[in-house]
């Protein structure tokens, strides 16, 4: 009996474990989609996902310095299509049209400078830092 109940408590201090990460992985996504938009410091935290708001025919931030691994999310507010289109050959990734509210996200897992445009309207330019 006793080797059982020792059985028992080891289980649910397991499920406890995987509740209790499971609860930290929400909540870290959640602060991460609320200060997004803040300006915070891109560098605190190399896996926080950072999002480049597409409004009134620009990219902002247009500028943005990351760490490698880092997600990065387009989302296009502006009421005509854009892109986001990376000027690299080959591409290092390109998002296709983004109409209003669509988003588009890839990860950077390279070091390096990653300049890219919106291929409809070419005068549009960002550039991504990856460190
Ligand atoms: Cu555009």
């Amino acid at each position: 009996l006793g080797k059982t109940s020792v059985v028992l408590t080891a289980i649910s201090l397991l499920a406890l474990a995987a509740v209790g990460c499971a609860e930290d992985s929400a909540n870290q996504y959640e602060k991460a989609g609320t200060t997004a938009t803040d300006g915070g410091s891109p560098t605190a935290e190399a896996v926080k996902p950072i999002e480049i708001v597409i409004d009134n025919f620009t990219f902002s931030p247009a500028e943005l310095t990351i760490a490698a691994g880092t997600k990065v999310t387009w989302v296009n507010h502006d009421d005509v299509p854009h892109t986001a289109t990376s000027t690299a050959k080959p591409r290092s990734f390109a998002s296709g049209t983004l109409d209003t509210d669509e988003k588009f996200s890839h990860v950077f897992t390279t070091p390096g400078t990653y300049e890219y445009f919106c291929a409809v309207h070419p005068k549009m330019t960002g550039r991504i830092i990856v460190k």
